[in-house]
């Protein structure tokens, strides 16, 4: 009696576990035979935009037409690179589909890029995942196709050879596979992509830099970025978000090399489709994000801020520029964040390149002194953008109680000396900006003269101040005492 209970029970799992196996061969059997009946050409969307939702369309033949661009792009301020990219951007135009489409994917290679190219997407179940049946060379097309058989958040990328020196010049991008009905709708959908880059000169060196072979085999990279750039992300930039809202962040990493942590700074994913399959987890702080892979983050913005989404592996945040920002509008939710701040914030020195106080010694200056105004606001804005703003806030409005305005300040405008001094020098003890009084401290900024005066002049000429223009010369005067 007993010996036949448990034989039963064995039974009974026995059929479960194949019933579960066959359950997924089932799913992949059903997605390849999912009939497709009209054409469409497919949206393209360059980073941070992502496509509009499949919602609840029919599989369809899916047309994607990829451009392969070469073109020297912006990597930071003052240097540049020549990019290797689809479809124009780094990382490239984001495709959007959805389980059982028959996509119709056409490479072609622009007539004045130098190299041939392919494309391998991790979406496709074949050989290369599409590799060797789009190798093209410049001034040619070729036109492949292929089922999506497996929802889930996929990288592609290019697969020429030196392999390495293709993806580290720019070639990787996202190609999204919806499930049957799409993915539950959010209010703001985002891309953002890692990757990582090896130039010949070190980090912030000017000018057009070359691909370094020997530093990209070490992974010791110059830049470690969002979006392919330093500050593609930042300032006005940034991602936005209204309070209440729901984001959903699509985020990659085309490597080569890096392993990025992800981390949104000040929140909490809702919810992680890891590794961008279709298996979610809740209440996330970082997540992985393996090179060539992906993952699909969610969450609900509930108080107004700036957040920072960065690699924590975090001297590549702060030193290399993984580095990008979600700012949320609305109103305050005090019982959820209570908006005190006073001493201890979390980024001193801004969202910029983090550097010991130096000890004094002048930086080599690399600017002219007779810029225009026009060339002083712009890279005084570069430099507010990267140094004051996480104090001193995007208008200049400062924060209540723990950081002074800029904005229409009356301590400001009073005295340039006494204002490049606070810059040169930081500044403790009580002073009162347009009444109110501020007890804190300003740690001393370490920028060079030609700097402060840039920066010193975005802030004269900005948000109703008195339009001062600081010179170089000004604030050498200053800085030698006299
Ligand atoms: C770490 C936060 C922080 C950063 C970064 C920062 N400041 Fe300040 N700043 C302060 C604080 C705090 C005070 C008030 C100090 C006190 O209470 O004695 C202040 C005061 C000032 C003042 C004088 C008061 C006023 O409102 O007119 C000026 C001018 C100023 N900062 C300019 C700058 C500039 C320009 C930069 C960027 C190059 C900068 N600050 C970066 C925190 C910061
Ligand atoms: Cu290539």
């Amino acid at each position: 009696m007993k010996k036949n209970k448990i034989f039963a029970g064995i039974l009974v799992i026995l059929v479960f576990m194949l019933n579960s196996c066959s359950d997924k061969e089932e799913k992949k059997q059903n997605s390849a035979e999912i009939s497709v009946s009209q054409e469409m050409t497919a949206e393209l969307t360059a980073p941070p935009n992502v496509p509009r939702p499949i919602g609840r369309r029919k599989a369809k033949k899916l047309i994607v037409d990829m451009e392969i661009l070469e073109k020297e792009g912006t990597m930071t301020d003052g240097t540049t690179y020549v990019y290797w990219t689809f479809g124009g951007s780094v990382p490239g135009s984001f495709i959007r589909t959805r389980v059982g489409d028959e996509v119709e994917f056409t490479l072609s290679n622009h007539p004045d890029n130098k190299l041939p190219h392919n494309i391998d997407l991790h979406a496709v179940t074949g050989p290369g995942g599409g590799a060797t049946s789009s190798f093209v060379a410049p001034g040619h097309e070729k036109t492949f196709s292929f089922k999506t058989l497996n929802p889930g958040l996929y990288v592609y990328h290019c697969a020429t050879a030196p392999v390495g020196m293709h993806i580290a010049n720019g070639m990787y991008g996202l190609i999204l596979v919806e499930p049957e009905g799409g993915l539950p709708p959010v209010d703001k959908e985002y891309y953002v992509m890692q990757g990582d880059f090896y130039t010949k000169g070190e980090n912030g060196e000017p000018g057009l830099q070359q691909f370094d072979m020997q530093k990209a085999v070490d992974e010791d990279a110059d830049y470690v970025v969002f979006n392919g750039s330093v500050g593609s992300l930042t300032g006005d930039n940034a991602i936005t978000a209204n309070v209440g809202e729901t984001v959903r962040l699509f985020v990659g990493n085309g490597g080569p090399n890096l392993v990025s942590s992800f981390h949104v700074i000040g929140e909490i994913f809702d919810n992680v489709y890891m590794e961008g399959g279709m298996k979610m987890n809740h209440d996330v702080q970082t997540t992985l994000v393996p090179a060539g892979g992906a993952a699909i983050v969610e969450f609900r913005v509930d108080v107004p801020g700036t957040f920072i989404l960065v690699d924590h592996s975090i001297f590549r945040a702060f030193n290399k520029g993984a580095l990008g920002m979600l700012k949320v509008t609305g109103d305050e939710a005090k019982t959820i964040y209570s908006g005190t701040k006073q001493e201890g914030i979390y980024l001193p020195e801004g969202g910029g390149i983090q550097t010991m106080p130096d000890d004094g010694k002048v930086k080599t200056e690399t600017a002219s002194t007779d810029k225009t105004l026009e060339e002083k606001m712009e890279s005084g804005k570069q430099i507010y953008m990267n140094t004051c703003f996480a104090c001193h806030q995007a208008e200049g409005q400062g924060i209540p109680k723990a950081f002074p305005p800029l904005a229409k300040s009356d301590y400001l405008n009073a005295d340039v000396n006494r204002a490049i001094g606070i810059v040169l020098n930081g500044k403790t003890g009580e002073i009162t900006v347009n009444g109110e009084v501020y007890n804190s401290v300003m740690t001393r900024q370490s920028l060079s003269a030609d700097e402060v005066a840039d920066v010193m002049t975005y802030i004269y000429n900005s948000w109703d101040n008195n339009k001062t223009n600081v010179t170089k010369a000004q604030v050498e005067q200053v800085k030698s005492g006299h």
